[in-house]
């Protein structure tokens, strides 16, 4: 089954997207790396998602750049959140040690951080998430996830792997995918100038770079960037004459 529309709840930029990110896979682990930058809840490419919905237990591998003895993990879950059940620290063996075990404090809430207590003993650089994606229905998705130290200290993700990602399923050519009608018509306009109207009206102007059925990358020149676009969030699109 292929994803749907977003759903929105905040109204912020849409267009958060450098150029760096326009590198990396969509719902890929690597996109928990570094601090939020996921517009809003709903199903972003700036998020991770693992490959299938409901299929079975997921996890995530995570490298920060100094040890610390950990006091708090921060987890950003942009989307179906409340199924992050356990957090355990590893050592430079990659002997595992439980860290907070339980409920999701977002499960069943609204908000969008889950805020856990852990109780680190030791120094560690890697923390190892755990999530019941079979408990809590659809693609469970992290846009971020910050730790704090004993020290006070606070970090963003490094490095990060994952138990599956949704990236999996675009590499492998899946011939499932149902193009729209949409998306394919926009391949005649690859490298084109297009003024696409946004459905909260905000203009882009870019040279379309590529299209697929989830978004449209579209490279904004005069200001060195460039742009992911959900094609969810597409109202409207003028192609110039002379480019016909
Ligand atoms: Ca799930
Ligand atoms: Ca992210």
């Amino acid at each position: 089954m292929r994803r749907i529309a977003l759903t929105l709840t905040c109204a912020l930029s849409l267009l958060a997207t450098t150029s760096h990110a326009a590198a990396l896979r969509a719902w890929g682990p690597e996109q928990v790396v570094g601090a939020p930058n996921t517009p809003g809840q709903g199903d972003f490419v700036t998020a991770w998602a693992s490959l299938s919905e409901d299929g079975q237990m997921e996890w995530l591998l995570l490298d920060y750049a100094r040890s610390v003895v950990p006091s708090q993990l921060r987890v950003f879950e942009t989307f179906n959140p409340g199924a992050v059940i356990k957090v355990t620290a590893l050592d430079a063996q990659g002997k595992e040690t439980p860290l907070w075990e339980g409920q999701d404090p977002l499960l069943g809430n609204t908000g969008h951080v889950a805020e856990l207590p852990l109780n680190g003993k030791r120094p560690t650089r890697q923390i190892k998430l755990y999530l019941d994606s079979v408990k809590v229905a659809g693609w469970n998705e992290i846009d971020a996830v910050e730790l704090i130290g004993r020290d006070g200290s606070r970090q963003w993700v490094q490095q990060a792997r994952a138990s599956s990602s949704y990236a999996e399923a675009d590499n492998t050519g899946d011939t499932s995918t149902s193009y729209t009608p949409a998306a394919d018509g926009l391949n005649a306009y690859l490298g084109k100038t297009l003024r696409i109207e946004l459905d909260n009206r905000q203009v882009v102007r870019g040279i379309l770079q590529a299209s697929s059925p989830t978004f449209l990358t579209v490279e904004d020149k005069p200001n060195k960037r460039r742009l992911l676009i959900p094609t969810a969030r597409v109202l409207l699109i003028e192609v110039p004459y002379s480019s016909r």
